[in-house]
């Protein structure tokens, strides 16, 4: 591909970049994350940490990234402030030893708030893409996270232009900006499958300063094998919408679903994919991953709305080999648009996301350990939950060995309100809190979610609550999580110890 802007490689790109900078990057998951230059620009800091200069910069990404990026970027010391999402290992310590300033957000709103200003200037786009054409139009490649609007407002941008991706990606995108308050009108999608935007990307060609040519994959992870637990979880989840469904309460044509990342919402949706009670059905969701590639394949998903296509390289090279048909059946839009609550409530979707822990209200943690440590971010489920037609939070009842119960009297943090969540799920069974009080609901996740091990201890602490609407002792509510840091294990819970 032949391109009039300056091509250049990683390293002369990285350089145009200066310290204190805010860089505005593609990549929603490891998917159509930029790779060469955030790497040498890594390369570039700790040159300059050790000629004795600060060299730091501000990250904003759509989500999630790959090791070339925030990992590369965290371990040459090289990142001051990092939103909305990240799940590298390395960047989460330094999160959590305060040495980078990390602002949580839902994953919609993260386009307007640079557009409003509310994120300060963006000094470079730093965006990957699979074409460029001479008038500054970009197709982007594997997401789209929020790489229109940092396109759109930064003053400079660079393209790595990933070359081993299929150019005939074009028309698996669909951009569109809503617009500003206060004249914001609809956004127009009806259906899933709805097209509203633009193929491509169309930037004012006098901004781009540099073109990177690059052919790396994406880095994303490989899946862990599902476990009795997760599939376990799969089954109860799949079961619990036939009966709904059955119920009359999601109609013959079911509704659109969305679900979270990682191995937990990958087993959902493989069972779903093999209910044979469940029609064929669309996905309006955030990522998609591997599992719902043999579903597309075999109809049982008959069109998907995303925002990444996050996928082994098995995978990857599945869809890339049949582009065609995958063009027919994926579109990728921006995660304002993926994950707008408008849309959400809309068209009723079926949100399915993964909690930390939950407690007995039906109040869940997604983003904190221990009230205090941050995982990853609250991501899109958020965006998800509290516009759901049916909202569904699962996970396994334990964790760390069964040293921790996921079910807890009192959420250590608290992500999404007893108001939004409607549904838990665990390997155990199915807590269907609509329409329950909060006594009727803790005594329900007690004996439908909680492991057998912690419901004993669970209903002690019922009561020794105080009476009221809400059943909640302020002495004992975090009891179980003074236990665990105290002998390093829930079961352990003597709740005379903390009265
Ligand atoms: O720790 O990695 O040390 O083994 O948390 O837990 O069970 O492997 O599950 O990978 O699906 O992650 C909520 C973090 C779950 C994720 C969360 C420990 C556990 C393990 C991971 P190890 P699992 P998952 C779409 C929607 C928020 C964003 C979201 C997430 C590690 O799903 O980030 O939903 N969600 N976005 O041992 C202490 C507990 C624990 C615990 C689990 N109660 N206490 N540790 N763990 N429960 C995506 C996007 O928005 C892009």
């Amino acid at each position: 591909m032949s391109t009039p802007f300056p091509v250049m490689t990683a390293a002369e790109a990285a350089e145009l970049i200066g310290h204190g900078q805010t860089i505005g990057f593609s990549g929603f998951t490891a998917a159509g994350a930029a790779k060469d230059v955030p790497a040498a620009l890594a390369v570039r800091a700790k040159r300059e940490h050790a000629a004795g200069r600060p060299f730091k910069v501000g990250v904003l990404t759509g989500a999630s990234t790959g090791k070339s990026l925030d990992g590369a970027l965290a371990e040459a010391e090289a990142i001051s402030f990092r939103a909305p999402y990240q799940s590298d290992a390395g960047l989460r310590k330094q999160i959590n030893a305060g040495q980078v300033r990390f602002v949580d957000m839902h994953l919609s709103v993260v386009p307007q708030n640079a557009r409003y200003g509310f994120l300060g200037p963006i000094h470079f786009a730093v965006v990957e893409a699979c074409d460029i054409t001479a008038g500054g139009g970009i197709v982007l490649s594997t997401s789209v996270g929020a790489s229109n609007t940092y396109l759109r407002l930064a003053d400079k941008i660079i393209i790595e232009l990933n070359e081993s991706l299929s150019p005939q990606m074009l028309g698996m995108h669909d951009l569109f900006e809503p617009q500003d308050p206060p004249t914001r009108a609809e956004i127009p999608i009806f259906n899933a499958s709805d097209r509203i935007g633009s193929p491509i990307c169309t930037v004012d060609p006098r901004k781009i300063v540099a073109v990177v040519r690059t052919n790396r994959p994406d880095e994303t992870g490989a899946f862990d094998k599902p476990t009795a637990a997760t599939d376990q979880i799969g089954d109860n989840v799949a079961r619990f919408l036939v009966a709904e469904m059955k119920a009359g309460r999601i109609p013959p044509t079911f509704l659109p679903l969305q679900s979270g990342v990682g191995n937990i919402a990958n087993a959902v949706l493989a069972a779903l994919g093999e209910s044979r009670d469940i029609p064929p059905f669309e996905m309006y969701t955030e990522v998609l991953q591997d599992s719902v590639v043999p579903l597309l394949e075999n109809g049982r998903c008959t069109f998907a709305s995303t925002c990444a296509l996050t996928l082994s390289l098995e995978a990857h090279d599945k869809v890339f080999k049949n582009l065609d048909f995958f063009k027919q059946r994926v579109l990728l839009r921006p995660q304002e648009i993926s994950n707008h609550p408008e849309i959400v409530r809309r068209i009723g979707i079926v949100s399915m996301n993964t909690a930390i822990e939950v407690d007995l209200g039906g109040n869940v943690n997604s983003t904190h350990v221990m009230g205090s440590t941050m995982m990853n971010g609250i991501g899109g489920s958020g965006d998800f939950t509290r516009n759901a037609y049916l909202s569904i939070f699962s996970c396994p009842s334990t964790a760390k060995g069964g040293m921790i119960s996921a079910i807890v009297p009192m959420v250590s943090h608290m992500d999404h309100s007893e108001h939004s969540v409607q549904v838990v799920v665990t390997e155990q069974g199915v807590a269907d809190l609509r329409g329950k009080d909060p006594h009727e609901r803790a005594h329900l996740i007690i004996n439908n979610c909680a492991h057998p091990a912690y419901r004993e201890q669970l209903r002690d602490y019922l009561k020794l609550t105080e009476a009221g609407h809400a059943p909640l002792s302020l002495a004992l509510s975090l009891g179980m999580h003074r236990e665990f840091l105290a002998s390093g294990d829930m079961r352990n819970i003597d709740w005379a110890k903390y009265q």
